[in-house]
């Protein structure tokens, strides 16, 4: 007797290999090499082509045949998705690739230095100085236990520093980012091993986008 065979199909996961996936890993804007000698291309390779593409991945995966892979903007999907218990892995994803893009955008060849007008007085009247700022930033970075983030946000008229554990993103608490570093591991191990302090410094001193951190202020 001849077995028929029958391909099951899925009720709910749409074959999306024809088609184009509903989330692509945006460029980066700057070559890889740009941020040496204080993030290598070792670490780019890894971070960006590696991490954020298995974010965006699986992402992808999971709102396939929701409404989520449609056209929605990452940013809906995160609201809608956070805080949610059945919903976890689609906010850490969706969380994750928009966190790392923003913090690709949170650097430049020759950053550093001090930011310009409104968002340097702003960080003066929440600090004090923008020393103290920076000791502040530095303190939370250290402080944050285990994988995170640490941003500048913008909430109301004033400027502060919140810690996120995981992929946690300030959008869930209404501030507005103004510019983040990425403390996980991945982020600062290769190229300094467990001196996570040393890594967060030369994001201050060199790296940081004040111009675009200034950008996103509203
Ligand atoms: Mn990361």
């Amino acid at each position: 007797m001849k077995m028929k065979h029958n391909i099951a199909k899925s009720a709910t996961a749409p074959d999306m290999s024809g088609g184009s996936p509903a989330f692509t890993l945006p460029p980066l804007p700057y070559a890889k090499d740009a941020l040496e000698p204080y993030i290598s291309v070792r670490t780019m390779d890894f971070h960006y082509s590696k991490h954020h593409q298995t974010y965006v991945d699986n992402l992808n995966k999971l709102v396939a045949g929701t409404p989520w892979a449609t056209g929605c903007p990452l940013e809906k999907v995160i609201l809608e998705s956070a805080g949610k218990a059945d919903k976890t892995a689609v906010f850490n994803n969706a969380a994750q690739v928009w966190n790392h893009t923003f913090f690709w955008k949170s650097m430049m060849q020759g950053g550093g230095g001090l930011p310009a007008g409104r968002l340097l007085e702003m960080i003066e009247k929440s600090f004090g100085s923008f020393d103290e700022f920076k000791n502040a930033f530095l303190a939370a970075a250290a402080a944050q236990f285990g994988s995170g983030w640490v941003w500048l946000v913008q909430d109301g008229g004033a400027v502060k520093i919140v810690s996120t554990s995981n992929a946690d993103t300030p959008m869930t608490q209404g501030q507005t980012a103004l510019m983040t570093c990425d403390v996980w591991e991945h982020a600062y191990y290769l190229d300094y091993q467990i001196r996570r302090k040393d890594f967060v410094k030369a994001f201050l001193n060199y790296l940081v986008s004040w111009k675009f951190a200034s950008s996103q202020l509203k």
